[in-house]
């Protein structure tokens, strides 16, 4: 085994961060570019179903933080873009290949926002399932990936508050404006807990991953950890959780729950969710509508950099 590789593993068993400059296996860059790269895109794409609500606000109060809250998320997208550059990404192709269809974005984004009661159950549930995922990846073992996730992680705080916040105004609020909030649990609990991934038996790069610390909990371990603290949630705001199944279990203390509709998830991830096609349709846009912008940054660089030489 070279040095490098063994003093890249010293650096994996003592929980140390991995750094851009030091060496480390090419599997391990290429699966931090694919995770990173994909997060960043979640983070872009998912400025879409709930920037579709910003004029459509129902008070000033909820326009402005919703405005912050969008804003926020390109924020993360830059983190996350950058991060990937320190492993020799090139951000350009990225976007290309996203748009292209070659890389993914978290499936739940797939997803329409239908009435005001979805952002609030974006806010609350899909911010609550970031956290807990991102919560965990704050110590992931390379250290650009885990510095961005502290910021990232206090905003996505802000942001599970806030939805919790709205839905607590709906569900307190008419019977119509309770049912809106129903109904918005009903058709975001299911895709929430896809965000996690397959199940642990059908996850094939989680081994890996895991055996690298990029993962420190598997997919199933983290659903059910959101599930947990989820659930009681759901019946503080008077609504009820859209599965039979849950079921509190005192000898495991851990809720029960009923099967997830794989095929629903893969159909999602293979670009045949109810808005794929919309969501490739307007980030396909929006960077054609940005060459000039791009152009203009490139040549006033170039300028500044001639004058500096
Ligand atoms: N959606 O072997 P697996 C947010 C793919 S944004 C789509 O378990 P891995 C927010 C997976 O990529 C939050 N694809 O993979 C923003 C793999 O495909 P490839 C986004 C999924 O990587 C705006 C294949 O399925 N968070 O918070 O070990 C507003 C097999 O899966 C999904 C992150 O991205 C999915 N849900 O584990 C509001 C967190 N699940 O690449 C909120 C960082 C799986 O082999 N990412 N796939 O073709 C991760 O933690 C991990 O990548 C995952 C998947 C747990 C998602």
């Amino acid at each position: 085994m070279s040095t490098q590789q063994e003093r890249f593993d010293q650096c994996i068993k003592q929980d140390s961060f991995i750094e851009p400059k030091d060496w480390m296996p090419d599997a391990y860059r290429k699966t931090l570019i694919r995770q990173i790269g994909q997060h960043g895109h979640s983070e872009v794409v998912g400025m879409l179903p709930e920037g579709n609500w910003i004029t459509r606000a129902p008070t000033l109060k909820r326009k402005a933080v919703l405005l912050a809250k969008v804003q926020d998320e390109a924020g993360h997208g830059l983190y996350l873009y950058s991060a990937a550059e320190t492993l020799g990404a090139d951000r350009d192709d990225m976007m290309q290949k996203l748009i292209d269809g070659k890389m993914k974005y978290s499936s739940i984004f797939n997803y329409p926002t239908l009435t005001w009661a979805d952002v609030a159950a974006i806010g609350w549930l899909v911010d609550g399932a970031a956290i807990v995922n991102q919560v965990a990846l704050c110590r992931t073992s390379y250290g650009p990936y885990a510095r961005a996730m502290v910021r990232i992680c206090k905003e996505e705080s802000f942001h599970q508050r806030q939805g919790f916040e709205a839905m607590m105004q709906l569900a307190n609020g008419t019977e119509e404006q309770k049912q809106m909030a129903q109904d918005a649990v009903n058709r975001f609990w299911w895709p929430a807990l896809m965000m996690f991934g397959p199940s642990d038996d059908n996850s094939p790069n989680s081994a890996q991953s895991m055996f690298w610390k990029i993962k420190l909990f598997s997919n199933d371990e983290l659903r059910q950890k959101f599930i947990d603290n989820t659930v009681p949630q759901v019946h503080q705001l008077g609504l009820t959780v859209p599965d039979p199944k849950v079921k509190w279990n005192e000898s495991t203390q851990h809720y029960e729950f009923g099967e997830i509709n794989w095929d629903e998830f893969n159909a999602v991830i293979a670009g045949k969710g109810p808005c794929n096609q919309e969501r490739l349709a307007a980030r396909r846009k929006a960077w054609e509508d940005g060459q000039w912008v791009r152009e203009s940054a490139a040549v006033y660089a170039q300028k500044q950099t001639a004058k500096v030489a």
